[in-house]
């Protein structure tokens, strides 16, 4: 449970060069799903979005687009205003760097730095890659290019302010190690630290070679670094420090960002606050990239864009958002695919919890009257939500969405058996049964009434509608729909809506012809095939008769390791839990399908083949980093090794 009762979640202020892509949907329906949550607990939620429109990135951009950079933010930000507003995203405020009233914090916060003599003039020299907003170290430039844009990078010498973050090298290593919910997840924590403890410089906030951003304050020729101007807007939405919502939402604020942007907020930001003497936030929860074959989703690589717009268009908002939060477990990067979209849609929304809510409503129409009779004794449907609820509440409290799906899912698939095995369109005909028919139907309508509530932070259109369905009367709720408390408060009576499909079948023409519109013609997988084939998007599909090519094979990272850990996975009879070490100074963890053919202790200290660039994935709720060659078609026969000793992480090739 949150200690305090109100929070602040923030996303990153997203910049204005372009229009906003499937990663910052992400993130934005990450933080609007918290924010829901929240709310229906009753808490005092501020949640926050935005744009960050200084900068020469925003400058360059606009030059060759022959406007100026505000009118050019001017135009996008209606971009990112459009989609929040069709992902169903429900921010409290929306802030531009450009609004005086965010200026207005930033020159105040800029004197204190200087009041408390943590701002110097220099003068910097070294490289800054415009595409990242950031200086890069000499010792990652390789041949005068950004090794994360691949673009040229641009040789600075100029007079500089400094702030002098050095200072805070130790107070901030106290920090992170004695708060530890400050940066998530733990692998992020561990980063950021050893990257602390390799030493803070100083940091240059300041430049002169340009001018779209905000004058230091009484010296009008430099203009304030774009990423202290950024950060500061998490306080200035609160009207700064002293503002109206300051006392009740300062400090517990969670800023939801992307693993990209890490450094400035648990490295540049905390130090900047402490210098101003502004307590830290509670938490940075940092996620991981979805990519498309492999290369992360960005405004700069045409090829992996992935519109949102079209997609929650075509599909909903809720099929969307749905596929955002359940495929990936926050902190992991995920691959992109439009068939697993369309697959979820249809099996997990469609099949599983639209087919129950409209096979109940059907029932009741039929043999009820399309009332909400009076409940019998509670069925073993109630203990079962009181179990999912509390499991996603958990789970939500932790910032583990696609976890708390799962739980909610349960919930709707034991509903599903209960409607099979109690068959409710047989009782009316059975004199025996006949008598149980209003009961079993009321479990399964209250079942209904608190999917919706739970369902409401992820898709709030739908579990609206479910709750509309059921005749509740959404919008008389003082406020959204609540979480749900206490099993059978649907009032007996009440007069149950229309059933309509929650998520119509999307059928193999409808899926050919929404893939047709959502895949640019060069990403399809075969763009010369003659037409009638369903494009896709998917990785390419192993065929038997094809070769891999030297490059191919290169790519696949096989590494020796020691298998130092081992045990049976709770409930499966097939999968082992290990811990390899594979000579990185940490063990990997990694989930094997090998539990009929080895007992775990016939495994400890073995050499065993790993793939080890494998992407990390969640099996049965465990975290698995890699995977274990063996021989064997369908069941394991045994495991491959190496003929002789070689340290844990040699290549194998
Ligand atoms: O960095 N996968 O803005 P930005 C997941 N203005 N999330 C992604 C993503 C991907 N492939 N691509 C982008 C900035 N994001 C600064 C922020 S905050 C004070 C200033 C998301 O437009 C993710 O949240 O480059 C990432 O951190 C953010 O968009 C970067 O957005």
């Amino acid at each position: 449970m949150v200690a305090h009762q109100s929070i602040y979640i923030t996303t990153p202020i997203y910049y204005v060069n372009d229009a906003p892509h499937l990663g910052h949907a992400y993130t934005t329906v990450l933080a609007d799903t918290f924010a829901r949550y929240h709310r229906s607990r009753g808490r005092a939620v501020f949640f926050l979005t935005g744009t960050d429109e200084h900068g020469q990135k925003i400058e360059e951009v606009a030059r060759a687009a022959a406007t100026t950079p505000l009118a050019h933010a001017d135009r996008v930000v209606e971009r990112f205003r459009d989609t929040w507003k069709r992902l169903l995203i429900a921010n409290d405020d929306f802030i531009r760097t450009t609004e005086p009233r965010h200026k207005a914090v930033v020159e105040r916060f800029w004197q204190r730095l200087v009041d408390r003599g943590d701002i110097y003039l220099s003068s910097y020299e070294g490289w800054y890659c415009v595409a990242c907003e950031d200086f890069s170290p000499e010792s990652q430039v390789v041949d005068g290019m950004c090794p994360i844009h691949q673009r040229s990078l641009s040789r600075i010498e100029e007079p500089s302010y400094f702030f002098r973050m050095s200072r805070y090298e130790r107070t901030l290593i106290e920090h992170i190690e004695s708060h530890p919910a400050f940066i998530q997840p733990e692998s992020r924590r561990n980063e950021v630290l050893a990257f602390v403890k390799g030493g803070l410089r100083d940091l240059s906030i300041s430049r002169t070679s340009f001018s779209w951003g905000i004058p230091v304050p009484g010296d009008p020729a430099h203009v304030i670094y774009v990423w202290v101007d950024a950060l500061v807007n998490y306080l200035s939405a609160l009207g700064g420090t002293e503002g109206p919502n300051a006392d009740t939402f300062w400090p517990h604020a969670v800023h939801l960002v992307g693993k990209d942007i890490v450094r400035f907020h648990c490295v540049y930001w905390p130090t900047l606050l402490m210098a101003a003497g502004v307590p830290l936030p509670k938490t940075v929860l940092a996620h991981g990239w979805w990519t498309v074959r492999g290369k992360k989703i960005s405004k700069s690589m045409p090829a992996t864009r992935v519109d949102p717009n079209l997609l929650a268009e075509d599909l909903s908002p809720d099929a969307l958002r749905y596929f955002l939060l359940r495929e990936v477990p926050l902190g992991l990067d995920g691959d992109f695919s439009y068939e697993a979209l369309l697959s979820r849609t249809n099996s997990e929304l469609g099949n599983d919890l639209g087919n129950l809510v409209n096979r109940t409503l059907t029932l009741a129409h039929r043999f009820l009257a399309g009332r909400v009779p009076s409940p019998g004794h509670p069925s073993e449907l109630a203990a079962i939500a009181v179990a999912a609820r509390d499991q996603a509440a958990a789970a939500l409290e932790a910032y583990h969405p696609s976890r708390a799906l799962d739980a909610i899912f349960e919930l709707v698939r034991a509903a599903n058996r209960y409607v099979d095995h109690t068959a409710p369109w047989t009782m009316a005909k059975d004199p025996d049964r006949a008598a149980l028919l209003p009961t079993t139907l009321y479990e399964l309508l209250e079942t209904i009434g608190w999917l919706g509530r739970l369902l409401v932070p992820f898709m709030p259109a739908k579990g609206a509608a479910m709750l509309a369905q059921l005749g509740v009367d959404v919008l008389a709720e003082s406020t959204l729909p609540a979480w749900p408390d206490r099993w059978g408060e649907l009032p007996a009576g009440q007069s149950l809506g229309t059933p309509a499909p929650l998520f119509p079948k999307i059928d193999a023409a409808k899926s050919a012809e929404l893939l047709n519109r959502w895949v640019a013609p060069e990403l399809r997988e075969d763009s010369s095939a003659p037409t009638g084939g369903a494009p896709s998007a998917a990785p390419p599909k192993a065929d038997a008769a094809a070769s891999l090519t030297f490059d191919e094979v290169q790519r696949l990272d096989l590494r020796t390791g020691r298998i130092e850990h081992a045990e049976r996975i709770a409930g499966s009879t097939r999968l082992l839990r290990l811990e390899v070490d594979l000579g990185e100074g940490r063990r990997r963890q990694i989930v094997s399908g090998i539990a009929e053919t080895y007992a775990p202790e016939q495994l400890l200290g073995r050499t065993v083949v790993v793939v080890a660039n494998l992407a990390p994935a969640n099996i049965r709720g465990t975290l698995s980093e890699g995977m274990l060659l063996a021989a064997g078609e369908a069941a394991v026969e045994a495991l491959a090794t190496v003929d002789g000793p070689v340290a844990p992480g040699t290549r194998v090739r």
